[in-house]
């Protein structure tokens, strides 16, 4: 029997009374024992739900370690998983949940009830670590469910992603990616079981559930398990910590605290950053603090992790290292596809095991930018240096990447443009102290209109998640274009790069 994911991260540690999630202060939370208990009885209970192998879990959860061990036991029944950011507004579930075909959509208990809408689509169950509906189904269930044989191109889950145009596309994610990438990863940062984790990610996104969950679980390391980035957690939990893996936000707001120190750092060996860029003087502010030199790494949703600054070796500030072993990169033409030489910037193509396996459903945006090779169309501009370092220089697509979230301009456009008095508008990134970017909107009304800022602020909250929300909307008489007539966002982007300025 085998199941790759399984058989890796959660077989080796099962029954085990080893400590798998602790707490701030180091204590147990929970032992490796007691989270594949649950994780069984929460695989008996989707079996009896009447779930097959393939069909699809939607799961928008807070993080707490039920909701891990619900992937766990979707992994274990040969179920394809699909978290989603706790923000997303219904009308946002449920083309995510209508699109992939989810048969179940798991929720907070606090949001059951509002979401029954959503009955019309899937099953609707709730769980949390209080309890909810399907917490109530599974105590019934035996702790000891059956492994569902996987082979290692077999769907493990569906992340969805945005897109500069259209809706969002959901990147099939396998075992095989997920597995690939996890092995790299470890050996890359030495992770052994003696480390420790500080886990303070979402776990609806790559980084939070892949990159660093799966590092831990094929390591045996166990994780300091904190529902979100919490500061006076996170500066509780360093000294039983060896390792923190982060977006930039959580090292400028680290740094922004007089109380984060050497001494505090002082049990860690590792600082990782990424999912954004790392500013060069956040790198040098908190080596002069801690005298850790943060390793910052890349990768995206579609492919896991792609490059990574050495663990031995220089990790040069503002760069994210050379590809990782197992993963080949160029740098190309973004018309031609050519490969250019070294120094030049263009388009970032990569491939390897960890490349997913096409957007469910969408054999189009598949094809424009998955080659028939294997190689993969990333959207990020980059330059490689003669030692084999990547820099990201900027992005192909048009997008905001929000403390770590992914923004597409265009999907707050649309809401925008539907409003009263509305012409057009433009949503742009600006610099933002503490989220690295905040999208801002100029908006445009029709001759002779006035429209009402404060009606569109309550649209967009009916419609998209609140992180995506612009935190400066200005009206404009027009927007600038060039002769061509396309919207010049660079103008705009140099015309409010300092209206979050503190
Ligand atoms: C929360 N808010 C955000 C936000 N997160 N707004 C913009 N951008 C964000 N990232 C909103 C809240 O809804 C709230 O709204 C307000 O901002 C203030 O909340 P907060 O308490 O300050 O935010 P907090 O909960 O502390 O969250 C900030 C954060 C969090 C940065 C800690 O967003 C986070 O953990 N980000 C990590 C994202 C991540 O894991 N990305 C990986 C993607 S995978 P209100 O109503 O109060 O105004 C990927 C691939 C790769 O990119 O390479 O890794
Ligand atoms: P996502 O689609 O949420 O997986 O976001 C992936 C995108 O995040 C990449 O395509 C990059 O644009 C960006 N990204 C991830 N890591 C880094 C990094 N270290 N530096 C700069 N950009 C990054």
């Amino acid at each position: 029997m085998t199941n790759p994911l399984h058989d890796a991260l959660f077989a080796p540690y099962e029954g085990s009374d080893t400590p798998f999630l602790l707490n701030p202060d180091g204590t147990v939370l929970l032992t490796n024992a007691g989270f594949s208990a649950m994780a069984g009885r929460f695989a008996n209970t989707l079996t009896a739900m009447g779930l097959e192998p393939g069909d699809r879990v939607a799961i928008q959860l807070e993080k707490s370690p039920e909701t891990l061990a619900l992937v766990a036991a979707c992994i274990r029944s040969g179920l394809v998983f699909l978290p989603l950011n706790t923000g997303y507004t219904e009308a946002e579930l449920a083309y995510f949940i209508e699109n992939s075909g989810a048969r179940l959509f798991l929720c907070d208990p606090a949001k059951h009830e509002a979401l029954k809408g959503i009955e019309q689509l899937a099953r609707v169950e709730s769980l949390s670590d209080t309890g909810g509906s399907f917490a109530g189904l599974a105590e019934a269930q035996p702790s000891d469910a059956p492994v569902v044989e996987r082979a290692p191109d077999d769907l493990a889950a569906f992340l969805y992603t945005s897109g500069t145009t259209g809706r969002s596309k959901g990147a099939m994610i396998s075992h095989r990616n997920l597995l690939a990438n996890a092995q790299t990863l470890v050996e890359a940062w030495h992770f052994t079981e003696s480390d420790v984790l500080l886990h303070a990610l979402p776990i609806f996104h790559t980084h939070g559930l892949f990159v660093a969950c799966n590092v831990a679980l094929l390591a045996g390391a166990p994780m300091i398990w904190l529902p979100k980035f919490d500061l006076e957690k996170v500066l509780q939990s360093l000294p039983h910590a060896t390792a923190m893996m982060g977006v930039p936000t959580f090292y400028t707001r680290l740094l922004d605290d007089p109380r984060f120190n050497g001494a505090l750092a002082g049990h860690m060996r590792l600082f990782i950053s990424g999912s954004a860029p790392l500013l060069a003087e956040t790198h040098r502010a908190f080596e002069a603090r801690t005298g850790h030199r943060i390793l910052e790494r890349y990768g995206m949703t579609e492919t896991n992790m792609l490059t990574s600054n050495p663990y031995d070796g220089e990790r040069v500030a503002g760069t994210v290292g050379p590809p990782l072993p197992g993963v080949e990169l160029k740098v190309c033409d973004p018309e031609s596809g050519e490969e250019l030489a070294q120094g030049e910037v263009g388009m970032i193509e990569v491939r390897g095991e960890n490349v997913f396996r096409g957007y469910w459903q969408m054999p189009e945006k598949t094809a424009a930018e998955l080659r028939p090779n294997g190689w993969f169309i990333t959207g990020d501009l980059g330059v490689m240096d003669s030692k084999g370092y990547v820099s990201i220089v900027g992005r192909g697509k048009d997008l905001i990447i929000s403390g770590g979230y992914n923004i597409y301009p265009k999907e707050i456009e649309a809401v925008i443009d539907d409003q009263p008095g509305v012409l057009e508008s433009a949503v742009i990134g600006a610099p933002h102290p503490d989220f690295g970017e905040s999208p801002v909107a100029v908006v445009v009304p029709l001759p002779g209109a006035l429209p009402d800022l404060a009606q569109i602020e309550t649209a967009l909250a009916g419609s998209l998640a609140r992180f995506k929300h612009p935190r400066h909307m200005e009206l404009a008489r027009a927007l600038p274009r060039n002769t061509m007539g396309k919207v010049q966002k660079a103008a705009l982007r140099a015309q409010f790069a300092e209206v979050f300025k503190p």
